[in-house]
C-alpha cells in the first residue's frame, strides 16, 4: 500500500473543481509512489461547500483554512482562492510544515510573490515544497513542443509570439467580478492570462524575459454588480461598480539571449473563448503551439529540401509523448482538464522524491516581475522597464 499524500484545497470555485479533477484522477491513471487523498475542502460558505464536497469528491469541509494548517493530518495544502490570499495562506502553511501548491499568478504584487519565494526556500531546506499552477505546460504537446525546441529543432531562436485571447467581457453589462477588482485580482486580463502567456513562451522556449514594453487598457470603466456565480460569469445584482483592472494587456519583451517577443492578453477578442497560441521562430524552424489545437504542434523545419518546406502537423498522442501511455491509444485526444491530472501527478512525484517540482516560487516570482514590469512600463509611457529586482 503505497503512502498517502493528504490533500486541503483552499477555495472551491472554477479552480476548485478543476484542481478536484486533478487529484481524484490521477492516482487512478498513474502509478504514483504515493497516493493523494481528498482530505478536506476549505470554503466560506458552509452549505455550498458541503454540496461541492460531495459532488467532487472531498471527505470533509471546514471554513476556515486555519484550522486546515494545524492539522497534522494534512500534507498538501492547495490554494485555489483569487490572488488577493495567496501569499497569506501560502507563508502560513509554508511555515506549519505543508507542501504548498498555489494558482496562478503567484500574488497580486512583487513584494508578496517575493515573501512567499522567501518562505519556499526556507520550507524547502526542511524538505517541504511549493509548486505554482501554470497547468498548460503540462499538456503533452506544449511539453513535447518544449523538448523539441531543447533538442534544437528550431535553432536559435530569434522571435517569440505568445497569445492569450479571450471574449467573456465584450459585453458592457457583464457583472463585476472579483477578477475585476484590483484589490482581489491584483490585475486583469495582464495577470490572468497574460501570466499563462510570459510561462508557456519561457517554458517552451527555455528563455526568460529581461525587459519589457507594454500598454495596459481598460475598454469599459464600470460594470453591473455581482450577483449569484461562479467562475468568469453570473447574474447582475444591484448597483453598478468601477472595473479597477485591465480588460486588455499588449507588450514586447527582450529576453536573455537577446531574442524579441510579442505579447497579447484580451478579454475582448471577439469570438475567441479561449485561445493561447504560442510560436516560437528561430533560424533552423518554427514551432506552434495552439490551445485551441491542443493535442497536436505544427512544425517547421527550416532544413528540410526546398521541395519539402511546410509546417507539419504533428500529433501528440503517443505513448512516447510526454505523459503518453497514460490515457488513451494513440489518435484519442486528452482535454483542458487533463493538465491538472499531471499537474497532481508532477507534485506527488516530486513530494515523494524529495525534489523541486515545477514551477517553483521563484519561477512565479519571475513571472510576477515581468507583470508588474508590464505595468510600470504601461504608467510610463511604454517607456522599457527591466524585469529585474
Ligand atoms: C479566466 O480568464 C480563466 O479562468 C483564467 O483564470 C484561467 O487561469 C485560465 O486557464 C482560463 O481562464
Amino acid at each position: 500500500m503505497s503512502a498517502s499524500l493528504r490533500v486541503g484545497m483552499i477555495g472551491n470555485g472554477f479552480m476548485g473543481a478543476a484542481h478536484s479533477q486533478g487529484w481524484r484522477v490521477a492516482p487512478r491513471f498513474f502509478d504514483l509512489p504515493a497516493t493523494p487523498e481528498m482530505t478536506v475542502m476549505v470554503g466560506r460558505d458552509a452549505a455550498k461547500n458541503e454540496q461541492l464536497a460531495q459532488k467532487w469528491g472531498w471527505a470533509e469541509t471546514a471554513q476556515d483554512y486555519r484550522e486546515v494548517l494545524e492539522r497534522d493530518d494534512i500534507d498538501i495544502v492547495d490554494i485555489v482562492t483569487p490572488g488577493d490570499t495567496h501569499a497569506e495562506i501560502a507563508i502560513a502553511a509554508l511555515e506549519a510544515g505543508k507542501h504548498v501548491l498555489c494558482e496562478k499568478p503567484l500574488a497580486n504584487s512583487v513584494d508578496e510573490a517575493r515573501r512567499m519565494a522567501q518562505a519556499a526556500d526556507a520550507a524547502r531546506a526542511n524538505g517541504v515544497f511549493a509548486m505554482v499552477g501554470f497547468t498548460y505546460r503540462r499538456v503533452p504537446a506544449a511539453t513535447f513542443a518544449r523538448d523539441l525546441v531543447a533538442r534544437g529543432a528550431v535553432g536559435n531562436i530569434r522571435q517569440i509570439r505568445a497569445q492569450y485571447l479571450q471574449d467573456w467581457l465584450i459585453d458592457p453589462e457583464a457583472p463585476l467580478t472579483w477578477r475585476m477588482k484590483k484589490d482581489q485580482a491584483g490585475s486583469g486580463a495582464l495577470g490572468d492570462i497574460g501570466a499563462h502567456a510570459v510561462d508557456m513562451a519561457q517554458f517552451i522556449s527555455g528563455l526568460s524575459l529581461t525587459s519589457v514594453s507594454g500598454i495596459l487598457e481598460t475598454f469599459v470603466k464600470e460594470r453591473p454588480i455581482m450577483g449569484e456565480g461562479i467562475g468568469l460569469s453570473g447574474t447582475a445584482g444591484e448597483g453598478r461598480g468601477d472595473v479597477t483592472v485591465d480588460d486588455f494587456a499588449s507588450f514586447t519583451g527582450r529576453f536573455d539571449t537577446g531574442a524579441l517577443g510579442t505579447f497579447e492578453a484580451t478579454r475582448f477578442a471577439t469570438g475567441r473563448k479561449n485561445a493561447l497560441r504560442v510560436e516560437i521562430s528561430g533560424d533552423k524552424g518554427a514551432i506552434l503551439f495552439d490551445m485551441e489545437d491542443m493535442n497536436a504542434i505544427q512544425y517547421y523545419d527550416a532544413t528540410a529540401p526546398g521541395t519539402e518546406l511546410g509546417f507539419k502537423r504533428i500529433f501528440v498522442t503517443e505513448a512516447d509523448h510526454p505523459y503518453g501511455g497514460a490515457w488513451w491509444p494513440t489518435g484519442h485526444m486528452l482535454g483542458y482538464e487533463h493538465g491538472f491530472s499531471h499537474q497532481a501527478k508532477d507534485l506527488v512525484e516530486a513530494i515523494s522524491a524529495g525534489t523541486q517540482p515545477t514551477p517553483s516560487f521563484d519561477d512565479g516570482y519571475q513571472i510576477q516581475r515581468v507583470l508588474d514590469s508590464v505595468e510600470r512600463s504601461s504608467e510610463n509611457g511604454s517607456a522599457w522597464t527591466s524585469t529585474a529586482v
